[in-house]
């Protein structure tokens, strides 16, 4: 059994395994099929700290690297939220002369424009080369490298300290968590910011979200876990606020000890899940008994369709998708294409299930009965965007909070 990766004092405890799992963004190209990597996808709780975290995790150089699959920038909504988080980092800065940014694991720039068009100093760090080449063409400022205790003494020699250290969707990547946090550490002034969201285990537990567990992301935070690792490094939680973007954010405001006063927020979340037993272990073995419903209600209605003869077919060939697809078993006999707008994506097959990826343009040129929407954190604009699909008589399929079928003129998720 593993040690918490976050406090290193106790043994992890299991309480959901998918079985042998292939890499959530490890898109398959049939010109070169190549040999796909499996691993053990399971997920625990630390007994001490609480935090929730993978069991076994994929090395970072197999996931992180010059053909990353995601690209931020493919949602319109996406790109207004970056640009919300970042005038929000220009207002704190503001005041301060040639004020600093670093951005990790920037990826093609989605918040970076915001600093380059308000002539805020910025620095975007992300490891994979093709992302970030779309950054530079963007006229932004970034550095090809994992974020960690040594590249973040190399930012500070070589720019100075940064008011403020911001990542969307990426400390909870990290598996060598403390790396990050010492390089936050020695790369913040005296009283700068370090801000980051992602994914709330909170909601992810709430919404049945069993799909947003895979191998990227290896930690799966709560305001009491994150209150708990900023203590380990000095830091301080000082805000905290929901995010609603991918079914569910929290935003931490982290500083050093004593150099900003808590918004009344912190302890609001924390009681709030002390109360709800967030941390509790009992509150995952249920968690772990309603993914297994979701996956019997989601293959059931995927058959049941297919038994009616209605055509299934799939939109956003999200990371996400590859936990669910593979956990149901399903194929391109069940779900016959994932239309995605990402070009990098197209032509080629899923992670494991080798379902073919199409541009959205096939998906209107050759409609299916049934559309199961692996992008369910973008459900608004999808079905916005694709609203002549539900006009014509079409189906959309969700499984988030749990399997049905999406009335006409409702979106859920934001
Ligand atoms: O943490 C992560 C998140 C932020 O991004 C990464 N580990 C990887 C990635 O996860 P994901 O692939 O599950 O993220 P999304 O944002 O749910 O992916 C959306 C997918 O759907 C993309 O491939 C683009 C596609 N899409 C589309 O085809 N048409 C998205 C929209 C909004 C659309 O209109």
């Amino acid at each position: 059994m593993a040690v918490c990766l976050a406090c290193g004092r106790h043994q992890i405890e299991p309480f959901l395994s998918f079985g042998r799992m292939p890499m959530a963004d490890a898109f398959v190209d049939p010109a070169s099929p190549g040999e796909e990597f499996f691993f053990n996808l399971a997920v625990g709780r630390c007994p001490g700290c609480t935090m929730v975290q993978l069991c076994e995790r994929v090395p970072d150089a197999r996931m992180f690297h010059d053909a990353y699959a995601y690209f931020s920038s493919t949602s319109a909504r996406m790109r207004d939220h970056f640009a919300r988080f970042a005038g929000e980092i220009i207002g704190r800065v503001a005041d301060r002369a040639g004020a600093f940014v670093v951005e990790i694991g920037c990826n093609d720039g989605i918040m970076l424009d915001a600093f380059r068009d308000a002539g805020v100093r910025h620095l975007g760090v992300d490891p994979a080369g093709n992302v970030l080449a779309a950054a530079r063409d963007r006229g932004l400022t970034v550095r090809q490298s994992f974020f960690t205790r040594d590249s973040a003494a190399d930012i500070a020699a070589a720019h100075g300290p940064a008011d403020v250290i911001a990542a969307a969707n990426v400390v909870c990547h990290v598996a060598d968590i403390h790396s990050l946090f010492d390089g936050v550490v020695r790369l913040l002034t005296a009283d700068g910011l370090f801000i980051f969201e992602d994914p709330y285990v909170g909601a992810i537990v709430a919404q049945n979200a069993i799909d947003q567990i895979y191998d990227e992301h290896v930690f799966y935070f709560s305001a009491a876990s994150v209150h708990g690792l900023a203590a380990a490094h000095g830091l301080e939680l000082v805000d905290v606020t929901a995010q609603p973007v991918h079914g569910g954010e929290l935003r931490y405001v982290l500083a050093r000890g004593g150099r900003h006063a808590p918004s009344p927020r912190v302890e609001e979340w924390l009681s709030r899940e002390a109360e709800s037993g967030l941390g509790a272990a009992g509150t995952y073995a249920a968690f772990a008994r309603r993914a297994a419903g979701i996956r019997d209600r989601l293959i059931a209605a995927i058959d049941g369709a297919a038994a009616r003869g209605r055509r299934v077919a799939g939109y956003g060939a999200t990371a996400k998708s590859s936990t669910i697809i593979n956990y149901c078993g399903l194929g391109p006999a069940q779900v016959a294409f994932i239309a995605d707008v990402t070009p990098g994506k197209q032509g080629k097959l899923t992670p494991g299930a080798h379902i073919p990826v199409r541009p959205p343009e096939y998906f209107r040129a050759s409609p299916p009965d049934e559309a199961v929407l692996f992008a369910w954190n973008h459900e608004r604009e999808i079905l916005a965007k694709e609203s002549w699909f539900a006009a014509r008589g079409g189906r959309w399929l969700t499984y988030v909070p749990d399997v049905r079928y999406i009335p006409p003129d409702s979106a859920s998720h934001a």
